[in-house]
């Protein structure tokens, strides 16, 4: 995708978000908006009027509300770090860093809970819970760059679902603006409140299309000191299964069980010189990961033990911090390894555990027959049947390939975003996903908060074009 020309910030407008974010934080100079034009990825590109950097809630309220008077769209970023599209500018928008909102208070011990900004990084986040003797229930490779809103508003899975569930589950309560420029907030963290309406969790999820996340109120878990780590070796996808559902059963220390293939490590030595972790090559390699209080390493090293030949056809355990991560490295190296490569085609899909084997053995296929030249590499959250398939060689032909991949993927009744959202990527596909009537529920809502598609236009659901005469067409062009 090729990015329009930018279209000019209006006086009036650009006054009125001086006034509200502060002059330092209002930018227009083309060669500083332009970094925030491009996604992770690469692939998806967009022209900003403007970048606006407020401090706090009231001065987004304050950004909306000028938007929402000249009818011009906002869209949100966070770090940036999303894989679908939704965090680049459409033509001509605002676009809103949260990039300020970093406010991180003090942990509350007896609560196990802290409320922080939207801004504010996972791995900030990680060591201000560490330090209190507690930790976050959700991790991922784009620790050091995602930010808490960015994860809330893609409600974000990564290695830990397994045992703590995604982004949403740890949402006590949310602070946001809506598209208006009103600010609805709900940080109090009670776990029971049945009065209505769940807002945390209509947001969660909601990719910046019904407000813009500004504070959270986070449940956090026991900072569990003692891991082990094996990686694994297996024949394939049924052999993954069998362990996966050995290390299931025998090891509620589980915390993670990631799979990737071989030509996934290949590419993965080849960009970071890892070292090869076995002698032999094997089709297919887990990740398990085991924390506690106590020591797990003799559990986890009994459930290997467990494995018929056949099924583990190598292993190696590290408890240490620095082997952990290196057999980490492994499985998290993949997203830089294939951008390294080239620019992919991202797919992020869930089937039923049942339909994995069918879905992996269909893909090389129904990839060649969309772009013959495609390179597949396959990697995923195994516990949760989500498979990243990504598809090198393909830009091109990226639109035949994607909705080859999810066709299949809904043949399988899977779901064609399991974890990085819609975005703008696959939002002509959510029908494959959603039914009419939900869809239809969807869009409901979104034009309930905002009926001029002011934010995130385009982001989840395939909007409208807005009518001919609102200023905001402009940006559909
Ligand atoms: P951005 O990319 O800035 O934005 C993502 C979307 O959220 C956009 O639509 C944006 O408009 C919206 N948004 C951002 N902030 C707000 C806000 N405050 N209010 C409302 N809307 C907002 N994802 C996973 O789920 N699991 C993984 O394991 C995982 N691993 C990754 C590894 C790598 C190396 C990379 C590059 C990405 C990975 N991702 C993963 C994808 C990505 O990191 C997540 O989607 C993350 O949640 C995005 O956070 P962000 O702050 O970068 O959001
Ligand atoms: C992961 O699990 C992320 O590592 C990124 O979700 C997936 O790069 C990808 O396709
Ligand atoms: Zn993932």
């Amino acid at each position: 995708m090729t990015a329009p020309a930018a279209t000019a910030l209006e006086p009036g407008l650009a006054a009125e978000l001086r006034a509200a974010v502060g002059e330092a934080h209002l930018l227009t100079d083309p060669s500083i908006v332009a970094s925030y034009e491009t996604d992770w990825t690469g692939r998806f590109h967009g022209r900003a009027s403007c970048v606006v950097r407020p401090g706090d809630t009231a001065a987004v309220a304050a950004v909306m509300t000028a938007a929402a008077r000249a009818k011009v769209t906002v869209c949100v970023q966070g770090g940036n770090t999303g894989l679908v599209g939704g965090s680049v500018p459409v033509d001509g928008a605002v676009l809103l860093s949260t990039a300020r909102l970093t406010s991180l208070e003090p942990v509350e011990v007896a609560a196990g809970q802290v409320t922080a900004g939207a801004g504010v990084t996972l791995a900030a986040l990680q060591r201000h819970v560490r330090a209190a003797g507690y930790d976050f229930g959700v991790d991922f490779a784009a620790r050091d760059s995602a930010t808490l809103g960015g994860m809330a508003a893609t409600n974000a899975g990564g290695e830990r679902v397994l045992r703590y569930g995604t982004t949403r589950a740890q949402i006590l309560g949310i602070e946001a603006v809506l598209a208006d420029g009103s600010v609805v907030s709900r940080l109090a963290g009670l776990p029971k409140d049945n009065t209505g309406y769940d807002v945390a969790s209509l947001l969660a999820g909601s990719e910046g299309t019904l407000g813009i996340i500004t504070r959270l109120r986070l449940r956090l878990v026991p900072l569990l000191t003692e891991r082990a780590v094996a990686l694994v070796a297996v024949d394939g996808i049924a052999g993954a299964l069998t362990l996966l559902q050995t290390a299931r059963n025998r090891l509620p220390t589980l915390e993670a069980a990631e799979l990737f293939l071989a030509d996934g490590l290949a590419l993965v030595r080849e960009k970071t010189g890892l070292a090869a972790p076995f002698t032999a090559e094997h089709p297919a390699y887990l990740v398990l990961e085991c924390a506690s209080r106590t020591d797990p390493t003799d559990d986890l090293l009994a459930a290997l033990d467990a494995c018929d030949a056949d099924v583990l056809l190598d292993a190696t355990v590290a408890t240490d911090t620095r082997g952990r991560h290196t057999l980490w490295a492994y499985r998290e190296s993949h997203t830089e390894a294939i951008n390294a490569a080239g620019v992919p085609v991202k797919l992020d899909v869930a089937v039923p555990l049942t339909a994995l084997g069918e879905l992996v053995a269909a893909l090389p296929a129904t990839i060649a027959a969309a772009a013959p030249q495609a390179r597949m590499i396959l990697f995923g959250h195994i516990n949760e049947g989500n498979l990243h398939v990504n598809i090198l060689n393909a830009t091109d032909r990226a639109e035949a390939v994607t909705d080859a991949v999810l066709h299949l993927v809904a043949a399988h009744r899977g779901s064609i975003s399991a974890e990085h959202g819609v975005g703008r990527a696959k939002s002509r596909l959510l029908h494959l996903s959603r039914s009419p009537q939900e869809i239809a529920m969807m869009r409901a809502i979104r034009h309930g908060l905002d009926p001029d598609a002011l934010l995130n236009p385009r982001v989840l659901l395939d909007d409208p074009p807005p009518a001919e005469h609102s200023p905001a067409a402009a940006n559909f062009a």
